[in-house]
């Protein structure tokens, strides 16, 4: 006797991994990407393992892709997905986190505006919240700086809302916590360590900046 639902439900997976599936996907994405579909985390695991030194430049041209502007919205973030939770396995299985880390910097990069060298105002670079308009809301300004090894930042609470912000630990050369900035507060950090600082806001999700502290 033929099982109707786990056969149109099999049909169904079978379709949704062909659509999911980059066109151009190599044969180690695509199989790990059924165990994907399957839950099968030990498989996914053994796909790495067996693949491991060929997994970097795999996740390197998926991050390329995912980068390209050329690629269609909705397939880039499907990539950049891909390429983070390929990266994460690999990590699981060989308990490397370099290749995670540059994954996670890449997709934060391009979230934010290009570098701008940040010329410092009586010996401080400001970083503003500035109050919302009609195009943006809760943002820093500048969002992606560039400045000296020991010299500080002051982020400036312009905003009529409170702002709660920090180094995100795992991909920052070093942590920084601005606790909780109320309205026309601030707050200032001295950066002794040249690195890259990626930072978010608690409260709001999608309210990102960088320090970019050079020797
Ligand atoms: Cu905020």
């Amino acid at each position: 006797m033929i099982n109707f639902r786990g056969f149109v439900s099999a049909i169904l997976l079978s379709l949704y991994i062909l659509s999911a599936t980059p066109s151009n996907a190599s044969e180690i994405t695509d199989s790990f990407m059924e165990a994907r579909q399957m839950s099968n985390i030990l498989k996914m695991k053994s796909i790495i393992k067996e693949n491991k030194e060929k997994i970097p430049e795999e996740v390197n041209v998926l991050m390329e892709e995912a980068l390209n502007p050329e690629t269609p919205k909705e397939e880039r973030e499907w990539r950049l997905l891909l390429a983070e939770l390929i990266a994460r396995t690999y990590q699981e299985v060989t308990r490397d986190a370099n290749l995670l880390k540059g994954v996670k910097r890449k997709a934060f990069n391009t979230k934010l505006t290009p570098a701008v060298i940040s010329s410092a105002t009586e010996g401080l670079h400001i970083v503003e919240i500035p109050k919302p308009d009609e195009n943006t809301k809760n943002i820093f300004k500048p969002d992606n700086t560039i400045i000296k090894k020991g010299e500080t930042v002051k982020w400036v609470n312009n905003d009529s809302v409170e702002h709660k912000f920090a180094a995100v630990a795992a991909i920052s050369e070093g942590s920084f916590d601005s606790k909780t900035v109320e309205p026309e507060n601030s707050f200032e950090f001295k950066f002794e360590n040249p690195g890259e600082y990626f930072y978010i806001c608690f409260i709001h999700q999608s309210m990102i900046g960088k320090i970019i502290v050079e020797e």
